[in-house]
């Protein structure tokens, strides 16, 4: 890697001496890694400060135009490697460390995931702040200090367990706390009008306070100084907790606070794809959106004397539905402490914030009872209740009579307020996460709004951070490309195609094939480690991570090889290519079925792990708490990436990128990115299978299809059907996946049957591509070789331009 900074080997030893000794008493020698790990990164840190300084400078200097991520999650993942990554020093501290008889990658072990988010949005969000500090836009991500982010999962008798996580024990180092910015959240009370001058005023009274104070953590782009900031917010109860003080309902009133600030930020949500409906969940997004927004109107008034130049100067990019509350926030201060009247403020608004959706499944669009709305946000609720009254009109002058168009565009309809159409309303844009994705809202799901106002639409195809997924996640294959093509690829991605002429070189077949083997060795050692399985990495590692749900149909992928183990013990003749089904993912808490697809997953891992007969062709593994440090290690380790959710169903996918980038073929179906990367691989580098998108939303207009058909007509489909309840799997409780059988037979919603014989195909034929060996390594390579696209710097790039309309900063030190 080349060093693009400056790097004080022995300085860096000192500190990390000192901060041994200043830290935790101890010489170095009797250190312990978690120590290590801390002192290591307060040195780095040092280092990060001086360029957190010199680019804020340079921001407010320039009084730059900044986005604001709003998110309630951000899926960072491990800190201190990536720091170092991006400081483009890693190499150099791990040879310091070496000298100091510590080995880099066991510190690194040591730092816990910051798992504030659930999976893809998250990561997304995660991914976009690297890319943002890399390119030197100047951004702001804005979101919750969770006091636990994503409960970590173990598997106890092949079920899941949730445990809490309690990431922040052995404190933070990156993080600073920034009391001097804290801000007052108000919650609940009443709101009552007072005239003055002529003009009302809307002031809330009798309502309940937290103070919202945030924590910033470095966010370092790669190689260019930029250092932007991650804030994310804790909650303080607003009194002096007074322990003496002598008036009962004084010292309850106080505890009640304590309660209520502590209770907001306690915990992560742990659904996907699916919304909590809860009271605390809305005072969640209310404190951060709340905080955040007053935050950045106030440093915009630092610099800028107008508020109607907000829209020149800040964006509010709302991740998903979860931050929309953000447009009713900016309108009240607007109107209540700015002063505006409706129409400034809503030109204002209108021009300052945008949305991005994530999902089309009706389950995860929010909506919040009104009587809940209005008693927690009172005046946010008038607000809202107003910008509805407005909207109305508007569809109404628009399609005179049209009382459908009413009914479905309305913000508050049958008691509810909809969030997803408060976002398009008080937005000048909206996007979706890839293509086909972006096609289905604006032809279906958002099809009214899109007629309304098709200009405010685009499509911002996702993308992910190959700092993280290739050069920290897969060094050897890192170097290798950098030995072929030069280093430029870390931030120009694109690059990656120049690596077209080594796919058909047999030499560097072998050679890419062989560093594809030791992540495999590297993964298979994880595996012996945390699961006690021996997979041989020589077999086929295919592969499927990603959150448990059912439209993912982890439940196709264990009935497939369920399927092909009654193949290898009834057929005699059944020729396979040696496979290892590794599958990673976790169910959110309430999520029954999941939990029981998790369970199953583990029970065929029982019976046929431990069949000697079938000597070793099928090995399944579960692995544990799946998340992003050990993504890292999977990803680099894949051939195959199961990418199988039912068509129109995944908004976009992500880890499909990581997986492609890495050299593994993807076996899909043409859902979400899954087309485009379909498009920039070939057909022909791809196996793709099942019903499209079309033909999945046809089935479903007409009322879905009978997966009893299949049933009758497809004897293997039986037969692995049966064994879901003749105990087959379940011997103590042959009931146990009745409930699996019952959905398949029944509705079959996410077609599984439909498309399972089309899967069977799709995997004979991975086996008989993989057997071909070097056709397999020049398809994997082609893969690597033609991910450029989904960089999440080709992403921002484009959000950048076409919705934020952000500048470029560069930053030097003195
Ligand atoms: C995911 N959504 C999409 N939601 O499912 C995936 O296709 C897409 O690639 C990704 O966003 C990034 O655009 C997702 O992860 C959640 O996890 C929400 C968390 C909060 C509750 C509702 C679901």
């Amino acid at each position: 890697m080349k060093k693009l900074i400056d790097f004080d080997k022995e300085g860096f030893k000192k500190e990390v001496i000192t901060n041994v000794k200043t830290l935790y008493r101890r010489p170095i020698e009797e250190a312990t890694p978690q120590q290590v790990f801390q002192a290591v990164s307060y040195a780095v840190k040092d280092d990060i400060i001086d360029r957190w300084i010199a680019t804020h400078k340079e921001y407010e200097k320039k009084n730059v135009k900044t986005v604001y991520y709003l998110s309630m999650e951000f899926l960072m993942g491990r800190a201190l490697g990536n720091n170092l990554i991006n400081l483009t020093y890693y190499d150099a501290v791990k040879e310091a460390l070496d000298e100091l008889g510590f080995d880099l990658n066991l510190i690194e072990d040591q730092e816990p995931d910051a798992a504030l988010g659930n999976g893809g949005l998250g990561r997304l969000a995660a991914c976009f702040l690297d890319s943002l500090a890399t390119l030197g836009y100047p951004a702001y991500g804005c979101g919750i200090r969770y006091r636990y982010g994503m409960f970590k999962q173990a598997i106890k008798d092949g079920y899941q367990i949730e445990l809490p996580d309690d990431w922040l024990k052995d404190g933070n180092p990156f993080e600073i706390k920034r009391p001097e910015y804290a801000v007052e959240v108000k919650f609940g009370g009443y709101v009552r009008v007072e005239n003055r001058d002529g003009r009302n005023y809307f002031i809330q009274d009798g309502y309940q306070t937290v103070r919202a104070v945030p924590y910033d953590v470095p966010v370092v782009g790669y190689g260019n100084n930029v250092v932007n900031t991650l804030r994310i917010w804790d909650a303080e109860a607003d009194q002096e907790f007074c322990l003496d003080s002598f008036d009962k309902g004084e010292y309850e009133k106080a505890v009640e606070q304590q309660n209520l600030a502590k209770t907001i930020v306690e915990v992560l949500y742990p659904n996907d794809n699916h919304y909590a409906g809860k009271e605390l969940r809305l005072r969640q997004q209310y404190f951060f959106i709340s905080a955040s927004v007053q935050r950045a109107i106030l440093k915009f008034k630092e610099k800028n004397s107008d508020i109607h130049n907000l829209p020149d100067k800040v964006t509010f990019q709302m991740n998903d539905t979860h931050p929309t509350v953000a447009v009713a926030e900016l309108m009240r201060i607007l109107m209540d402490e700015e002063g505006l009247e409706w129409d400034d403020a809503w030109d204002i608004t209108t021009r300052t914030c945008a949305y991005t959706n994530h999902t089309i499944m009706a389950e995860a669009l929010e909506k919040w009872p009104i009587e809940l709305f209005s008693r927690l946000l009172p005046r946010i609720y008038q607000i809202v209740e107003e910008i509805n009254r407005r909207f109305v009109l508007k569809i109404q002058s628009m399609y005179p009579g049209n009382q459908d168009k009413v009914k479905n565009m309305a913000i508050l309809y049958d008691g509810q307020v909809k969030m997803a159409h408060l976002a398009i309303a008080g937005s000048y844009s909206v996007n979706g996460v890839a293509a086909l994705h972006t096609k289905i809202l604006e032809e279906r799901e958002l099809k009214d709004f899109y007629e309304m106002r098709p200009e405010q639409f685009n499509n911002k195809t996702n993308g992910i951070t190959q700092r993280r997924f290739l050069l920290h996640g897969n060094p050897l294959l890192a170097s290798w490309i950098t030995d072929k093509i030069g280093d430029e690829w870390i931030v120009k991605l694109s690059n990656l195609k120049k690596l077209k002429v080594y796919a058909t070189d047999e030499k560097y077949q072998q050679e890419f094939m062989n560093i594809k083997y030791q992540n495999k060795i590297r993964l298979a050692n994880y595996i012996k480690e945390h699961n006690g399985v021996d997979v041989d990495p020589r077999s086929i590692f295919d592969v499927q991570v990603k959150r448990l749900h059912e439209y993912k149909r982890q439940l196709l992928n264990i009935l497939h090889v369920m399927y092909q183990y009654n193949e290898l013990k009834t057929n005699p003749s059944y020729d396979m290519y040696p496979t290892t089904y590794i599958f990673g993912a976790k169910a959110s808490a309430g999520y029954k079925r999941a939990k029981l697809i998790i369970k199953l997953i583990n029970s065929v891992a029982d019976v046929i792990n431990n069949d000697a007969s079938i000597k070793g062709k099928i090995k399944v593994v579960f692995i544990e708490n799946y998340r992003v440090s050990n993504a890292e290690l999977i990803f680099a380790a894949a051939d195959v990436s199961e990418q199988i959710s039912t068509a129109s169903r995944e908004a976009s996918g992500t880890g499909n990128m990581k997986f492609m980038l890495n050299g593994a073929v993807t076996l899909g179906t043409m859902d979400g990115a899954n087309v485009e990367i379909v498009e920039e691989v070939g057909e022909e580098n791809a196996v793709i299978f099942g019903l499209r998108a079309e033909e999945v939303m046809k089935y479903e207009r007409e009322g879905g299809y009978n997966p009893k058909d299949i049933y009758n007509n497809d004897a293997a489909v039986r037969t692995v059907l049966t064994q879901l309840i003749n105990g087959m799997y379940s011997s103590d409780d042959p009931d146990r996946f009745r409930d699996l059988y019952d959905s398949l037979i029944n509705e079959d919603v996410y077609f599984i049957l439909k498309d399972f014989a089309s899967y069977v195909e799709a995997h004979r034929k991975i086996d008989t591509l993989y057997r071909d060996e070097k056709n397999w390594a020049k398809m994997v390579m082609l893969n690597t070789a033609c991910s450029g696209k989904f960089s999440s710097d080709r992403t921002i790039e484009e959000y950048a331009k076409e919705i934020w309309n952000l500048k470029k900063v560069k930053v030097t030190l003195d």
